[in-house]
């Protein structure tokens, strides 16, 4: 704080200051480090303090994650309110509504929680969350995420990358494919009657796409646990896909030889490929992808977004799909 004031900047009495507002202040900051704004003590000042303190909404358990090394992984983005991360979700086993989840998902039990990895893997194991929650430093990622649906968010997500996991249970010279299978339990989930989906909610990724270091196994968000309508207590975070790739609640990733089938795909093939890659030149069949809507900023004046290739992920993920015809592996 006292920095900033030694700058000259404008900034309200700490007792006014919302932890999102002290969050928002020092990204700005960075953001004119990034553009040459700032010299090397002010460098050395953001990588300690700004991205590694994450201020909290004081909602929940803290989870705080260190600046992460990961090429890509922390977009200078303005964040998007933890109050519309929280209340706008896709969680259908809470309800089709965007609003549902934040209503509904306080039947979800999150603890004791337990994932199994089985399949193709040489060590193949039941993790508690607890043993999951020390198994690899936590990071920070600001990822965006790009709804099909044509909306986006930034979010400040905590965990680590899902290859952390996978190395520790040696998938087999068979293992092509990672499935995702997430929680589905009646007792805990309003909507798990409805035939909206195939239960339970199943995801998939190639290995090679798993292994990305940008595959995020996220534990919470904007330092703090997950909340229930957003995954809790671990969720995946393909920031390259549309966002239905990452599954929310796992109980089980599964290695197999085949590619799996997945819920979207089965639920509606010619909607929702297996790839399902963020790309603005390959339409969804009823409506455009070219452009998005980055949720709290849909004011009368507001533009919509230019959606770009793998979400902007393209230096980092391109690669992996080299050679193929992404319109006919949508
Ligand atoms: N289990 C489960 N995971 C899910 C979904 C779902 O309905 N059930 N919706 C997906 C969709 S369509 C999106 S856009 C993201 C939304 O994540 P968020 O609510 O944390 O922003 O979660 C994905 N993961
Ligand atoms: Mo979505």
């Amino acid at each position: 704080m006292l920095f900033l004031k030694d700058r000259g900047f404008q900034h309200p009495v700490a007792s006014e200051i919302t932890p999102h507002a002290v969050y928002e202040q020092r990204r700005q900051m960075l953001r004119l480090l990034a553009a040459g704004g700032g010299g090397l003590a002010m460098a050395g000042w953001a990588s300690r303090e700004a991205l590694a303190q994450i201020p909290r909404p004081n909602k929940l358990a803290a989870l705080a994650g260190a600046r992460s090394g990961v090429a890509g992984a922390t977009t200078m983005e303005k964040l998007t309110a933890y109050a519309d991360v929280t209340t706008y979700n896709n969680y259908y086993e809470f309800g089709t509504d965007k609003s549902d989840p934040a209503r509904t998902a306080g039947t979800l039990k999150s603890r004791p929680w337990t994932v199994a990895i089985e399949g193709e893997v040489k060590k193949p194991k039941v993790y508690d969350l607890d043993e999951l929650l020390k198994l690899a430093p936590m990071e920070e990622r600001v990822y965006r995420l790009r709804c099909v649906e044509g909306w986006s968010m930034v979010i400040p997500w905590v965990g680590y990358s899902l290859s952390e996991l996978i190395k520790r249970v040696e998938p087999t010279g068979n293992a092509k494919f990672v499935e995702f299978v997430t929680l589905a339990d009646a007792k805990q989930m309003p909507e798990l009657n409805s035939r909206v989906l195939a239960w339970p909610y199943v995801e998939g990724l190639r290995l090679d796409e798993a292994m990305n270091p940008l595959a995020l196994l996220a534990f919470g968000l904007y330092g703090e646990v997950l909340p229930n309508q957003n995954g809790a207590p671990l969720r995946l975070v393909v920031p390259w896909k549309y966002g239905f790739k990452s599954g929310k609640s796992i109980v089980k990733i599964r290695f197999t030889d085949r590619q799996p089938a997945t819920s979207w795909n089965r639920a509606a093939p010619s909607e929702y490929g297996f790839y399902s890659n963020v790309n603005p030149n390959v339409d969804h069949p009823r409506w455009s992808q070219s452009k998005e809507r980055r949720i709290g900023e849909d004011g009368l004046f507001a533009k919509k977004r230019a959606t770009t290739m793998f979400n902007g992920y393209e230096a980092q993920v391109g690669q992996l799909y080299t050679g193929m015809d992404l319109k006919r592996f949508y």
